[in-house]
């Protein structure tokens, strides 16, 4: 009996030993809390939050009763600098409320005060807020505890959402001009190019023609992407009549949904360095003397400056005997000269 009272008197000296080393603040256990580091993820959001706020609120594993401590966010030396002041943030402690993946929770919650915005304005990703990380102080309301304050670091990981479309860069093209008989297969323009400013698949750009109306203008069967991850155009098949075309040309990202941007190519086929040899052309070979200017320009004309990025072919394909010499201007033109010619001769016997 005496045995078992020092037992019982044990228990409660040990249990009282116990809540006296009980710190503030313990994390409890749990994938979101490494290293005795606080890990949350909050979803971006462009200028609003979305209805489910769970997306944006997030448990931080702090069960301490409500009333005993006081949280607050303070900074710390920062390995990835914070644009965003840990005063935008609140903590809260809520009884049973909704978590995301389902379930409830009840202990202190963060939630930013006002949207984050995880994309930087520019397209490079510098100024992008992946990562924030701040300390959180806690301290105890009882002034007579033992452990009173501790410090928690917490890391923030800002979720990317989908909320920008590619963008053109240039947001529009010069027209394009080839010469007729240009070879399938030939690249006619390799910079077509669009950016975005999200990340990961949701800044991930597919190029694509958007089919045409079936109209004499309609060039969308007529070129096409050698990859739909590069912006190199190419011939689908040699052109053998002089025509403009008018291309739609989109770039689409991998978001989830997707977002999608056009822009409009005006690709001229003009009669080249055609002789009297004729028009006829070999157009069975790619030709690689027929990449024509790529940077934007205000006249609308081929470049005669030879320059590595505005080059125009000035090597006709190969060619053969006149296929179709009724589209050939130069075969005309000659025609003329030589009419003009023997009008001149006539007028000097006049
Ligand atoms: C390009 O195609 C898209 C999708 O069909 C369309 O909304 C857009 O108006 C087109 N642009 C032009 C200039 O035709
Ligand atoms: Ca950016
Ligand atoms: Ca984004
Ligand atoms: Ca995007």
């Amino acid at each position: 009996m005496r045995t078992l009272i020092s037992f019982g008197q044990l228990l409660l000296v040990l249990s009282v030993f116990l809540k006296q080393t009980n710190a503030v603040c313990e994390l409890s256990t749990g994938a979101n809390f490494q290293g005795g580091t606080i890990r949350v993820s909050i979803e971006e959001a462009d200028t609003a939050f979305g209805p489910d706020i769970t997306r944006y609120r997030k448990f931080i594993g702090l069960t301490d009763p409500q009333g005993s401590v006081t949280l607050t966010i303070v900074h710390k030396d920062l390995v990835v600098p914070a644009a965003v002041d840990p005063s935008e943030f609140i903590l809260e402690y809520l009884t049973d409320v909704q978590v995301a993946g389902g379930g409830t929770q009840t202990g202190f919650f963060i939630r930013p005060v006002s949207p984050i915005d995880r994309d930087g304005n520019t397209f490079s990703t510098f100024d992008d807020i992946n990562i924030l990380e701040y300390t959180i102080e806690c301290k105890s309301t009882d002034p007579k505890s033992v452990q009173g304050t501790n410090f928690i670091p917490i890391r923030i990981n800002i979720v990317d959402i989908n909320d920008n479309a590619p963008q053109f860069l240039p947001a529009s093209y010069p027209e394009v001009q080839i010469l007729m008989c240009t070879p399938a297969g030939t690249t006619i323009i390799d910079a077509v190019s669009a950016n975005d400013k999200d990340e990961g698949l949701n800044r991930e750009i597919v190029y694509g023609i958007v089919p045409g109306d079936g109209s004499p203008a309609d060039g969308s069967t007529k070129f096409s992407f050698s990859s739909i991850h590069v912006g190199h155009l190419k011939v689908n098949q040699a052109l053998l009549e002089m025509a403009t075309y008018i291309l739609n040309i989109s770039a689409t990202d991998k978001g989830t949904p997707e977002r999608v941007s056009y822009t409009t190519m005006t690709v001229t086929i003009i009669a080249g360095d055609v002789t009297s040899a004729g028009c006829g052309c070999d157009t069975t070979q790619p030709s690689t003397t027929h990449l024509i200017a790529t940077q934007p320009s205000t006249t609308q004309q081929i470049s005669t400056q030879p320059s590595t990025t505005q080059q125009i072919a000035t090597e006709q394909a190969t060619c053969g005997p006149p296929s179709n010499s009724a589209l050939c201007t130069n075969c005309r033109s000659l025609n003329l000269y030589a009419v003009v010619s023997l009008l001149f001769i006539f007028s000097l016997y006049l």
